[in-house]
């Protein structure tokens, strides 16, 4: 196991109409063939919600306001075969506007919130997407032993009395 490496930044929004949720269908690099929000990485000098708002006009058309992009959890992610942790921060965002599209990365859907394609999504997002659409925020350590695989995680919520 590595005991130090890089961090990198990522933004993954999930946009929310009523009782469904947008995911997009990955179509090239890193996670192909998952479901997902909608983010990426920070670019040079940009907050982590510029990048935000930024990846989700470039992933699927849609415009939100930064204000709008509400911070539910901020997860880690390591694999052992890679050194270097992953920060990925995890927003939901109800207001938006504009049209769907598919883009070259993305091809986007509504899925009803309590029927996303689990098996077809990252094998960590079952264990926070309750708290994530419950509004309870959170933070995650996930160590992935292979890439479906988990070998530990640690989920702590932060809005329990
Ligand atoms: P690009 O590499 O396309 O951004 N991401 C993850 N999302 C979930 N649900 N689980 C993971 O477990 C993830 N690792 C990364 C961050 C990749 C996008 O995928 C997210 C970014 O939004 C390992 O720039």
């Amino acid at each position: 196991l590595f005991l130090s490496g890089d961090s990198t930044v990522y933004n993954l929004t999930f946009i929310i109409k009523g009782d469904k949720v947008l995911l997009g269908l990955k179509k090239r690099g890193f996670g192909t063939g998952k479901w997902n929000g909608f983010g990426g990485k920070l670019e040079p000098g940009e907050t982590v919600t510029d990048s935000a708002v930024r990846e989700i006009e470039e992933e699927c058309g849609l415009r939100v306001r930064p204000e709008d992009l509400k911070l539910m959890g901020v997860n880690h992610f390591e694999f052992l075969w890679n050194p270097g942790v992953r920060e990925v921060h995890i927003f939901t965002c109800d207001k938006y506007e504009g049209e769907i599209i598919e883009s070259e990365e993305m091809l986007p859907k509504w899925y009803p919130i309590d029927e996303t394609p689990r098996n077809e999504m990252w094998t960590d997002d079952v264990h926070w997407f309750s708290l994530l659409f419950g509004e309870i925020r959170f933070r995650g350590y996930f160590l992935f032993e292979e890439h479906s695989s988990l070998r530990q995680y640690l989920i702590v919520d932060l809005d329990q009395p």
